[in-house]
């Protein structure tokens, strides 16, 4: 078997070849280097190289979680292009709003489920604010103190903060208080002011962004990061954006998770920009693998890429696949990805690692690992109601 320094001595580019040395050494690479990754490497160069990160990292393990969403909402102060999913409050008829009772039922739901996390996340109603959501994270925990409730974007909290009138610092402890464990890593979606000015103007910009995680980890909370691709940006916006990650995480380490999220362009304002092919989702997860060498995973959240896409990007530096979801999240069903009904089971998702040969481990939000299923028959688990 060819192994990957036999294709890195084989490639004739200098550049690709130097590159390819220095990750092989565990260097790691410049902006002009992931740039040119980008615009040079041929998917089975840059999938080698990253599975071969990977498999030095994590070795085959693929890890996953029991988890659901909840969206208080999808009624927005803000008009991003590329969002499918928000309306206006003037519109909010066509839209729904929770009360903290429908929440709570929602969390009720799965009394006696082996759940472990929440994901909360939605739009920036301009009434639901700090106090609102305090009172549901008190009201979550109070229900079922061991539920690791990860939620709200930078774009959310910086919205509620502002209101609330007070500093990052402040409303963060707040809600921390109030029962917030973790942050997700929504509203990034580029970085660069370039391309940001373009698809949301509007919402907290890179240097609010990355105050805010930077904040939340400092308070000793993780947190994960998105970046939002195959738009109209450019393959230095990407790495511009990486770069900006891969700065802050070597300050305070409290990232867990890169998630690239692929731009789906159905019923919204960019429907005209075509999305990106297989390959270069491929590339772009093997490209982040390679670029964000200090984050510990990196993550395809297969309702946005199907079933079978999300299989493949194990080969191309992925090690975590999200969770079960149960039919929990609108944001991408309704951008048009194939799943408009994302539910996995955990025999499901389990049977779905192992087909493509990797080790399925379900773990917690901070990736403790809950339990290995490597030697877990699968028809065992179809029958076993634990596991449907
Ligand atoms: N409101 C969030 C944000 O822009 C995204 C989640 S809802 C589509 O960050």
């Amino acid at each position: 078997m060819i192994n990957v320094q036999q294709i890195v001595n084989a490639t004739t580019d200098s550049d690709l070849k130097r590159i390819g040395e220095k990750i092989i050494a565990r260097e790691r690479i410049n902006f002009d280097e992931g740039v040119m990754l980008f615009e040079k490497g041929s998917l089975s160069y840059l999938g080698a190289l990253a599975n071969w990160v990977r498999e030095q990292m994590h070795g085959s393990k693929t890890y996953f979680n029991r988890n659901f969403h909840i969206e208080p909402t999808n009624v927005c102060v803000f008009s991003c292009a590329f969002c499918a999913y928000s309306r206006l409050y003037a519109h909010r008829e066509e839209g729904w709003e929770l009360s903290i009772e429908q929440m709570l039922d929602k969390v009720k739901k799965y009394d006696g489920k082996p759940i472990t996390e929440v994901h909360i996340v939605g739009g920036v109603h301009p009434k639901m604010n700090l106090d609102f959501f305090a009172e549901l994270l008190q009201k979550i925990k109070a229900h079922r103190p061991d539920l690791h409730v990860k939620a709200f974007t930078a774009v959310e909290f910086d919205y509620m903060f502002r209101k609330a009138k007070l500093t990052v610092e402040e409303g963060m402890k707040k809600l921390k208080a109030a029962g917030l464990d973790s942050l997700p890593g929504g509203g990034a979606e580029i970085f660069h002011p370039e391309i940001r000015q373009q698809i949301c103007a509007d919402k907290v910009d890179a240097d609010g962004w990355l105050l805010i995680h930077k904040t939340a980890h400092q308070l000793g909370m993780h947190s994960n990061a998105t970046l939002l691709y195959g738009h109209i940006e450019k393959y230095w916006h990407r790495i511009d954006h990486m770069e900006r990650l891969r700065n802050l995480q070597d300050e305070t380490h409290g990232f867990n998770t890169f998630i690239p999220l692929k731009f789906r362009n159905k019923d919204n304002d960019m429907s005209h920009v075509p999305e990106t092919s297989v390959v270069e989702d491929m590339k772009m997860y093997a490209v982040s693998r390679l670029y964000m060498d200090n984050f510990p995973h990196l993550k395809a959240y297969w309702p946005m890429l199907g079933r079978q896409n999300s299989q493949l990007t194990l080969s191309f530096g992925v090690n975590d696949l999200d969770g079960t979801i149960d039919d929990s999240t609108k944001i991408y069903s309704m951008a048009g990805s194939e799943e408009q009904s994302p539910t996995l089971s955990t025999a499901q998702l389990v049977s779905l690692i192992k087909q493509v040969r990797r080790e399925p481990v379900e773990r917690d939000t901070l990736y403790n690992e809950i339990k290995n299923y490597k030697d877990t028959d699968i028809a065992e688990m179809e029958v076993n109601p634990l596991y449907n």
